[in-house]
């Protein structure tokens, strides 16, 4: 029912990008240290972020509830799989808050899945994603871990994406996601697509708007990485993006920033890595292993104190 774009070709595209024209701006991470810790930046709409964590919170994925399946058939998981099953994990195995976390972990030779092992937050009534308008305000936390297994390589893993829904009623099809949290090598990128377009496929070929890479740095192994972001969904000139890593704001975007969807879009974690099958491409790795915890999703009442890990 579900069926992945490739990312591929926009990898490529986005390589050839001449980023500086594009309405991209980044401020220096040192000198918003403490502003993104403190919450003064973040939370800058008019009444955000006075309220508590319970009140604002429209989804919390902590792990908390323990060992499960975390499938779209167990009423008590907050999440749905994609492909192999992710598994509620504690220590030894990293944890970031509490005593869970969730491990992913794909064997290209011998799992039932060679490629992916994502969740997606479970919508209400429990049959579809929690879904974020477009055109109003979100915050998002979450942590990953990169173990030292995770070997470096250069095909592309998938590790958090924002995806649209298409609107298949006017003959849209999928897409790559709108945001991507993407591996390649040591590094790890952020990459945007936008579309105004009701039908990014009215031509008979998926055609996009824009692209851009929002950052790129180095992925830090054996540790855990705190993500935040704040967005402001839209394919008009007033969306806006905002992220900080480990405390320290890494993105500050403005501009177009999503498909133009009936619904709005969805978050899901986990791997989704860019061998094409079990044997090809040849790649240095069969193997991946990545952890995740402290994930949250808010609206446009909340701030970066309420969904920070
Ligand atoms: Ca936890
Ligand atoms: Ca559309």
């Amino acid at each position: 029912m579900f069926k992945r774009p490739v990312i591929t070709q926009v990898t490529a595209v986005i390589a050839t990008l001449a980023f500086a024209a594009l309405n991209y701006t980044c401020s220096n991470p040192k000198d918003s240290n403490e502003d993104a810790g403190s919450g003064t930046d973040a939370g800058s709409g008019t009444d955000a972020g006075s309220g508590t964590d319970a009140e604002v919170l429209v989804w919390v994925g902590d792990f908390e509830h323990g060992p499960m399946p975390l499938t779209r058939d167990n009423p008590d998981s907050p999440w749905y799989e994609q492909a192999n099953l992710a598994e509620v994990v504690s220590a030894p195995s990293p944890v970031r808050s509490g005593s869970y976390a969730v491990k992913f972990f794909v064997d290209r030779l011998h799992s039932d899945n060679s490629r992916r092992s994502m969740i997606i937050p479970k919508g209400e009534p429990y049959e579809w994603a929690v879904m974020q308008d477009i055109g109003k305000d979100w915050w998002y936390g979450f942590s990953t871990y990169f173990p030292a297994s995770w070997t470096t390589d250069n095909i592309w893993d998938l590790v958090a994406q924002m995806h649209g829904r298409p609107d298949l009623d006017i003959g849209e099809d999928y897409r790559n996601p709108f945001l991507s949290y993407s591996t390649d090598g040591d590094n790890i990128t952020i990459s945007n697509i936008w579309d105004a377009k009701q039908n990014t496929f009215e031509s008979g070929e998926r055609v996009y708007d824009g692209q851009r890479e929002l950052w790129t740095g180095p992925i830090l192994r054996e540790e855990w990485t705190d993500w935040v972001m704040h967005a402001k969904w839209s394919y008009l000139d007033d969306g806006v993006i905002e992220i900080w890593r480990n405390g320290v704001q890494i993105v500050n975007s403005s501009g177009p920033n999503c498909f133009n969807d009936e619904r709005g879009g969805y978050f899901d974690i986990g791997i989704y890595k860019g061998w094409a099958d079990r044997y090809e491409p040849e790649g240095m790795v069969s193997t991946r292993l990545i952890y995740f915890d402290e994930v949250r999703i808010a609206g446009s009442d909340a701030s970066y104190a309420h969904v920070a890990p």
